[in-house]
């Protein structure tokens, strides 16, 4: 992608000239597949965040046994990122669970594209999540944040599995890691150039 700068590494975020093109990124994803943390770790401004400690009240309602979460996104997470000097994107992660669904459609308004994060050993739950996406009208990419504990899954089972079309991305990610994140996002963004427009009428 022209402008992109492979060893930026930087966290704090280029001043705004006012000419940049912005685009409205929603981060989507089962819960606990790393939304929070891949908006977290490349928002180049202090990123917002609505996390709560999860509580005994979520037993049984959310899955509160995996290593090491201890607290959930009830809203959303937000962050920001200059993709290219010219380009900047406005990431919006939205809860994973069923019950805020109405909270991800909400907002999804406004957005281009998703990013879909899944783990791979929680498929059945990205399910819903595509549906809805796709239910929205919203191109997505789907991007799978590799945990070292979940077993490889060939590109072809996946997409059979998550009835993938052939032209929608799908890439490998660590959303702790800054690159691959962006590299994610990248896929989508060029996705969402070759998607031409409808002719206005
Ligand atoms: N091993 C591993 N752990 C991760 C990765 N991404 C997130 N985590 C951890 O997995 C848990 C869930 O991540 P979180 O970002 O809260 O998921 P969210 O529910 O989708 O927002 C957290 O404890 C993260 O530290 C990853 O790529 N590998
Ligand atoms: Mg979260």
């Amino acid at each position: 992608m022209p402008g992109y700068n492979d060893s930026d590494t930087a966290t704090t975020a280029p001043r705004l000239s006012g000419h940049e093109q912005t685009l409205k990124i929603l981060v989507a994803g089962h819960f606990g597949a790393g939304k929070t943390t891949f908006v977290h770790g490349l928002s180049q401004i202090p990123p917002v965040s609505t996390e709560e400690t999860m509580t005994s009240a979520g037993e049984g309602v959310d899955q509160t046994t995996l290593p090491g979460k201890t607290t959930t996104t009830v809203a959303m997470d937000f962050g920001r990122l200059h993709l290219t000097s010219d380009l900047v994107l406005y990431l919006f992660g939205a809860p994973g669970q069923p019950r805020f669904f109405p909270v991800l459609q909400d907002l999804s308004v406004g957005a281009l594209g998703a990013l879909i994060l899944v783990d791979t050993r929680r498929l059945a739950d990205t399910y819903p999540i595509l549906q809805l996406v796709e239910d929205l009208g919203l191109p997505y990419t789907v991007a799978v944040n590799v945990f070292a504990e979940a077993p490889a899954v060939p590109e072809r089972r996946l997409r059979d599995v998550m009835d993938l079309t052939d032209d929608t991305p799908l890439v490998m990610c660590d959303a702790r890691d800054r690159t691959s994140s962006r590299d994610a996002l990248i896929a989508l963004v060029r996705y969402l150039l070759t998607l031409t427009p409808e002719p206005v009428r």
